[in-house]
């Protein structure tokens, strides 16, 4: 006879089940460049009963949730063998963040997590907190996570609050034993939204790198920054130039950071990027993507204004709310693009697309203008030719 215990056992592996089976859907609509899919593919609920319960009715009679988690977003992504894996910035209850591997069969629902979270070494300074990897596979061989490393302010021992974030570094060539390699050294105060680029560069790795004053402000540095290394086994990169800046009066007036590996293409690089502005309701996070040169992946070639993804209708609300964060995006071998995004730091949701579409988007947008008028004038020019069309067809 099954106790009540193994019932309520039963119920809650039952729903968890129902929950991460569930089929998603495209919701219809949309703006031609991408599709918002319906339900966000992780939340905090998607983790194993068996990582938040004690299952033993001995030492767990009410059957408590022991070990909550409270959110899982900001994943990395990668094709793996045929199969969608995120590496998902998952949260305790705590507070802490570390990383799991959620796969999937299709990119779109179905995702489950790998029975264990990653165990990442560490290094002789210890990780306060770890979050947002970038996944590359290099042509090295080596498969790369490089994700921000959180830790205490010695020099600021008054103010509880005050970190300094760096990049970490680890490797691996299965996503389940991991080689930690030493902090990336560079001659920024803060480093978060670091990326390795997939393929050398004069013989050397190129990074993605975002140098700071600050640990939320940007102080005064910030920008998207490039930089090179001779090695990842002692990473350092001495000069770091801005590639893409900060602007006044533009989604990336107060800071931005660049979000998952760039996607290679025939006319250059496509990166996705977030950008942040502040308002009297508090910061704002969209998704923005730009060009970049074939050969010389630091040179923007295009950059349509604004967004290409903004925080909309229950994205808006969270633990930080009217954020939309990306560090993870996958081609499949169909050229179709997955792109993985957290919103309000709780949850994860995909979108998808073409490289098709996202670089006739890239190239075909108008660039910023920065000043009301030219976006106007911009706009008039769209619509000129339109009532055009409209009047020939007789719309
Ligand atoms: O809370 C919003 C985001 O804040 C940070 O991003 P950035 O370094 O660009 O400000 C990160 O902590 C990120 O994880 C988080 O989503």
């Amino acid at each position: 006879m099954t106790s009540e215990f193994q019932q309520k056992v039963r119920s809650l592996l039952d729903a968890h089940e129902a929950l991460i089976t569930r089929k998603n859907e495209p919701r219809p609509g949309g703006n031609g460049i991408y599709t918002r899919w319906k339900h966000p593919v992780l939340t905090a609920a998607h983790a194993p009963v068996f990582w938040r319960y004690d299952l033993n009715e001995a030492t767990n009679p009410f059957l408590m949730e022991r070990q909550g988690v409270n959110a899982t977003f900001n994943a990395g992504a990668i094709y793996w063998k045929g199969r969608y894996l995120l590496m998902v910035r998952t949260e305790g209850n705590d507070r802490k963040s570390f990383f799991a591997v959620a796969e999937s069969p299709n990119g779109v629902d179905n995702f489950r997590f790998w029975g264990h979270p990653v165990t990442m070494p560490e290094t002789e300074d210890p990780d306060t907190n770890v979050y947002d990897m970038r996944l590359t596979e290099h042509e090295d061989g080596w498969i790369y996570g490089l994700f921000c490393t959180e830790r205490k302010d010695l020099s600021r021992l008054d103010d509880t609050s005050a970190a300094v974030a760096a990049c970490g570094i680890a490797r691996t060539k299965d996503l389940v034993d991991w080689e930690r390699l030493p902090d990336l050294i560079s001659h920024a105060g803060q480093q978060r939204n670091v990326v390795l680029h997939p393929e050398f560069v004069d013989g050397k790795y190129a990074l993605y790198t975002r140098p700071q004053d600050g640990f939320i402000e940007v102080g005064g540095g910030g920008g998207i920054g490039w930089g090179l290394t001779d090695s990842m086994e002692r990473a350092e990169v001495e000069e770091e130039i801005i590639i893409d800046a900060k602007v006044y009066h533009t989604i990336k007036e107060v800071k931005n950071g660049q979000g998952p590996t760039p996607i290679k293409t025939p006319k250059g690089w496509l990166h996705l990027a977030h950008g942040v502005r502040n308002t009297a309701a508090g910061l704002r996070y969209v998704l923005y993507l730009f060009l970049t040169h074939p050969e010389r992946p630091w040179e923007v070639t295009h950059a349509p204004a604004g967004h290409i993804i903004a925080p909309k209708g229950a994205e808006r609300v969270g633990d930080v709310s009217n954020v939309v964060f990306s560090n993870g995006w996958i081609r499949n071998e169909h050229d179709e693009v997955f792109i993985y995004y957290g919103s309000s730091d709780t949850r994860m949701h995909v979108a998808t697309t073409t490289v098709d579409q996202l670089l006739d988007y890239v190239m075909n947008t108008p660039p910023d203008g920065l000043r009301s008028a030219a976006s106007v004038a911009v706009r008039k020019e769209l619509i000129d030719r339109n009532l055009k069309i409209l009047k020939k067809l007789g719309l």
